[in-house]
């Protein structure tokens, strides 16, 4: 996968100059994302993995195939950030899902082991809202047994509360699974924006 790290923007000015479709990766610190982001791209270490959790506050961005960005957000959630951080995270989020200035689209990342929490469904309700195209990354799913793993979809699913056709991509960094789907949508979402009106 041709991938190029474009930069790193701490607030929207610094997007890049060339518009191009987004898809952003947003979840929970230690959700995954990082892992996530390297295993869609086939790469190792293009996203950092566990980097210094709640620290990183801007959005990078990736250029795929010169035809769209993806767009690594700092994750949130992360239980020893100062409530100013935690503030400026969200101002940033919200500027950034609500700017409507560019084709965006999002991937929310929960970790199949645990229930969304109030952010994730604060950040969940926010994107709705923001009526962008929205799937959900079920993260880590190598860590539940197979029998198991429908129920905890559901659960997330359910808990989440969210429009019953919104897709949702069961994935693993670590065994390789989901990203092809993923990428499929992904896919799907460009050729209808680069369709003739
Ligand atoms: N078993 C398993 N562990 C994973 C997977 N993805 C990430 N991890 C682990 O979860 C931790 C956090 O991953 P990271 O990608 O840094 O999460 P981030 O903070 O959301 O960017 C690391 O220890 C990873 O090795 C996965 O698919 N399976
Ligand atoms: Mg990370």
């Amino acid at each position: 996968m041709d991938v190029k790290f474009v930069t790193s923007a701490p607030d929207l000015a610094g997007r890049p100059e060339l518009i191009l479709p987004e898809f952003a990766f947003i979840g929970r610190s230690n959700c995954g994302k990082s892992s996530l982001i390297n295993h869609y791209f086939r790469r190792t270490g293009m996203a950092k993995t566990s980097g210094k959790p709640g620290k990183t506050r801007l959005l990078n961005y990736f250029l795929v195939q010169d035809r769209y960005y993806v767009v690594d957000l700092p994750g949130y959630g992360f239980a020893k950030v100062s409530k100013k951080l935690r503030a400026q995270w969200w101002k940033l989020f919200r500027q950034f899902l609500t700017a409507q200035d560019r084709p965006l689209a999002v991937f929310q990342l929960l970790d199949v082991r645990h229930n969304p929490t109030e952010e994730d469904l604060e950040v969940s309700q926010w994107i709705q809202e923001a009526g962008l195209p929205y799937a959900l990354a079920i993260t880590k799913i190598d860590k539940v047994g197979t029998n198991s793993r429908n129920a905890r979809y559901h659960e997330i699913i359910q808990t989440l509360d969210v429009a019953a056709e919104t897709p949702f991509f069961p994935t693993s960094a670590s065994k390789g699974l989901g990203r092809d789907d993923m990428r499929l949508w992904v896919n799907d979402l460009l050729d209808q924006s680069e369709e003739p009106e």
